[in-house]
């Protein structure tokens, strides 16, 4: 599939998928989701990629949103299947069995903040801007953000930001836990390749499994989690990654982190 409307590319291990509607923001409208699917399946295939990043083209946005000039004219059917289109498209993104990083380089507001916050953390600049502002439009969020945001930030949080529409600076986003770092501008990029290539150099195996861990247990009680971690344990340390990490101990020297999924 030739992509229009992102950029999708794989550079030493490390896959970079960028939202390329920069004259309206990088907003979501059908075709993205679909091209988004199709990069999904390829990381998926392709199991040289160890590390996703995702973030937007030009210096204004990551995403300001789903396109509302695209859903304006959706029957109700069609917007159910758009909106469930985009939760199935977030499904898919948490799930994948690799880390994946949203590098927010401006606005992230409505499907913007909640394809970030399906990512497994939030690197953003100092001029980035989340929110959920579909109360403006007399809307609520479409692509699980009432979900993910309330499990993010906590419950009355999330009521607030999505009450009250507001948009929120970066450096405020980081207090209330749903970014991790926030960079200046010129750096961001950098900082999110730097720990990129260090998460490319972890095992694969024990990646997946404290994503699986972390991601499936959240929803579970602890004592189901713990049992959780248990099994995704016993199976790293009988991994080649697990016996070539404890082996590269015991000889002193750096481990070469190799092992397949399967
Ligand atoms: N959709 C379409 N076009 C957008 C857009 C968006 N979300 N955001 C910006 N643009 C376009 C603008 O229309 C403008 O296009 P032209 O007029 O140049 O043709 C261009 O991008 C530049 O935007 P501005 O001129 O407005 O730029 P400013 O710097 O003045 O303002 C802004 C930037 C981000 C503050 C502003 O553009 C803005 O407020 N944008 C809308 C943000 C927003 O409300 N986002 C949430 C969208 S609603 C569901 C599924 C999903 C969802 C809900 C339901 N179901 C199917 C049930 C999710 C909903 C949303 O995400």
């Amino acid at each position: 599939m030739n992509y229009e409307t992102i950029i999708f590319e794989v550079q030493d291990g490390i896959g970079v998928l960028k939202f390329n509607r920069p004259k309206a923001l990088n907003a979501i409208n059908e075709q993205v989701l679909q091209e988004l699917n199709d990069a999904i399946d390829k990381v998926e295939k392709d199991s040289s990629i160890r590390v996703l990043i995702l973030t937007g083209e030009g210096d204004k946005a990551f995403v300001a949103g789903a396109d509302i000039s695209h859903m304006v004219n959706l029957t109700p059917l069609q917007l159910r299947g758009f909106s469930r289109k985009g939760q199935e498209t977030l499904f898919r993104l948490e799930r994948l069995p690799i880390p994946v990083i949203a590098c927010v380089n401006g606005y992230a507001l409505g499907g913007g903040t909640e394809i970030a916050m399906a990512c497994d953390f939030i690197y953003a600049s100092e001029n980035a801007k989340f929110g959920q502002p579909e109360i403006n439009l007399g809307i609520i969020p479409g692509f699980g953000g009432t979900q993910r945001l309330s499990r993010l930030v906590g419950k009355a949080m999330a009521k607030e930001l999505c009450m009250t529409g507001k948009m929120i600076d970066a450096k405020e986003a980081k207090e209330i836990g749903l970014v991790n770092q926030v960079f200046p501008p010129d750096k961001l990029w950098e900082e999110t390749m730097k720990t990129a290539r260090v998460l490319a150099s972890k095992g694969k195996v024990s990646l997946k499994a404290v994503k699986d861990c972390i991601e499936r247990g959240f929803d579970v009680d602890l004592r189901d989690g713990c049992y959780m971690e248990s099994d995704a344990f016993a199976l790293c340390m009988t991994s080649p990654d697990g016996k070539e990490g404890m082996t590269a101990f015991l000889e002193k020297r750096k481990p070469e982190f190799k092992g397949e999924l399967e």
